[in-house]
């Protein structure tokens, strides 16, 4: 079923960003819109890429294929094809597509009357890889610094970059990101929860009310946060762990350049021990 019955109310003309009408169709059950147009040109161009790069060999093995950036030598400047240069068009290529997806989302976002809080969510997503391999690149000098695209490669690329601060855990930000990571999964795991035996009591059992889930969590805790409270803190917590990976590997080379563990002797040196 390609469209759902309410579909035909919601499905409207307009809300497009750039083009006016020349776009503003659909195919099938999927919005095209001018970024529906440049995302498919990004992604086609670089997972062609991806795959002739892969091509060009050592391996074929899934855990092994790995497109590594140019050497530091390059700086910012373009590498030849074989050395990075392929992994620098891919990146433009990606972020293309990433960007044109989220301008999509907008457009959708416009014709339905709703928020930007998709587009918006995803857009931190976004900041994460811009981070990665544009943003600290820039700041340290050399695209070389971006992370390789590889199932190992990318694994061992964040091993190496940790050991290089000593002890990555001791970075204050990166504290932040882990804590709002496991209180994500927290909040999803308590909302989770709550949904499946809200809605499965049991055979035979009639299917329960908002009411009911408001008063599990005042037994329990004395508290309820609300059915769009729980999706609002669920939201906070997710972005806010984004946005701290992104702060905690920004400052990481740019702004301190020592093991993380020795940032804290502004702790150990505080004059209230002496
Ligand atoms: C809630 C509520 C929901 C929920 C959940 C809660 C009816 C269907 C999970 C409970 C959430 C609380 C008490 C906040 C927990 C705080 C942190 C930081 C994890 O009240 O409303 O909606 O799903």
């Amino acid at each position: 079923m390609a469209l759902l019955s309410f579909e035909r109310k919601y499905r409207v003309r307009g809300g497009t960003l750039i083009g006016g009408d020349l776009f503003d169709f659909w195919m099938g059950p999927f919005y095209v819109g001018f970024f529906g147009v440049t995302t498919l040109f990004f992604t086609l161009i670089g997972v062609g890429l991806i795959m002739y790069d892969a091509a060009l060999g050592p391996t074929w093995n899934v855990w092994q294929i790995n497109i590594a950036p140019p050497d530091l030598k390059y700086g910012l400047g373009f590498a030849p094809l074989k050395e990075g240069g392929f992994y620098q068009i891919i990146t433009m290529c990606a972020t293309g597509a990433f960007i044109s997806w989220a301008l999509r989302e907008v457009e959708i976002s416009r014709k339905l009357g709703i928020g930007y809080h998709v587009p918006i969510a995803f857009g931190f997503a976004i900041l994460a890889y811009v981070t990665l391999v544009i943003f600290r690149p820039l700041m340290l000098g050399a695209w070389g610094h971006g992370f390789p695209y590889g199932i190992l490669s990318h694994l061992d690329w964040v091993s190496n970059v940790g050991y290089q601060f000593l002890h990555f855990h001791y970075n204050p930000a990166h504290m932040i990101a882990v804590s709002l990571f496991f209180t994500t999964c927290f909040a999803l795991a308590l909302h989770g929860a709550l949904i499946l035996s809200s809605t499965n009591p049991g055979k035979g059992k009639v299917v329960k009310t908002a009411e009911h889930e408001n008063t599990f969590f005042r037994d329990l805790v004395g508290y309820s946060i609300g059915p769009l409270g729980i999706h609002r803190l669920g939201m906070f917590l997710a972005l806010g762990a984004v946005f701290f990976s992104a702060v905690c590997i920004i400052i990481s080379g740019p702004f301190w350049t020592r093991g993380w563990p020795e940032w804290w002797s502004w702790w150990l040196h505080l004059p209230i021990w002496s």
